[in-house]
């Protein structure tokens, strides 16, 4: 788990990010999409969106990067006692979605990499390392429940 000291990092920089939060998930999805392309065929409402400029511009885009980053930052205010939270995610996400835990990498890795960029004063390397265990703890644990639903993730 993670220490009192490396919660605070997590929390204090998730205070940063969620006054802007439609912008920084806007931002991760694009670049989800734009890294991994393979992501945004998972995504049935997304299939017209083939230039960046239809992806920038698209509201639904921005509202899903909300839904995203509103469900990870509820998870990780439960500082790991995420039970109830992630319970009902990983279902969806094992038996509807069908989401292999790479891409839970792929993203997790681009969340760090836009938070560091937008703020580069507040989130210095003990936060984006605090952040990182976090983030790893959240993917292990949904690929723990995939497997109780059936899904090898
Ligand atoms: C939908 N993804 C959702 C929903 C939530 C999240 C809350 C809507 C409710 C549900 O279907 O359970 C949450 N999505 C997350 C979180 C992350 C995330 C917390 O990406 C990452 C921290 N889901 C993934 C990844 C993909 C993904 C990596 O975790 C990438 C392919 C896809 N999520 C995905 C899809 C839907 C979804 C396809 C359904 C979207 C829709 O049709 O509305």
């Amino acid at each position: 788990g993670l220490s009192d000291d490396e919660w605070n990092h997590v929390l204090g920089i998730w205070a940063k990010v969620e006054p802007d939060l439609s912008a920084h998930g806007q931002e991760v999805i694009i670049r989800l999409f734009q890294l991994h392309p393979e992501t945004q065929e998972r995504f049935a409402k997304f299939k017209n969106l083939t230039t960046i400029d239809a992806l920038k511009s698209s509201e639904e885009v921005k509202k899903h990067g909300t839904t995203v980053l509103t469900a990870l930052g509820r998870i990780l205010k439960q500082k790991n006692n995420h039970e109830q939270e992630l319970k009902p995610l990983a279902e969806s996400h094992a038996t509807k979605h069908k989401i292999p835990v790479k891409y839970l990498e792929f993203i997790c890795e681009i969340i760090v990499k836009v938070i560091a960029e937008k703020h580069p004063s507040d989130f210095g390397a003990d936060s984006q390392a605090a952040m990182k265990k976090a983030l790893e703890l959240f993917r292990n644990d949904m690929a723990s429940k995939y497997k109780e639903f059936g899904f090898q993730g």
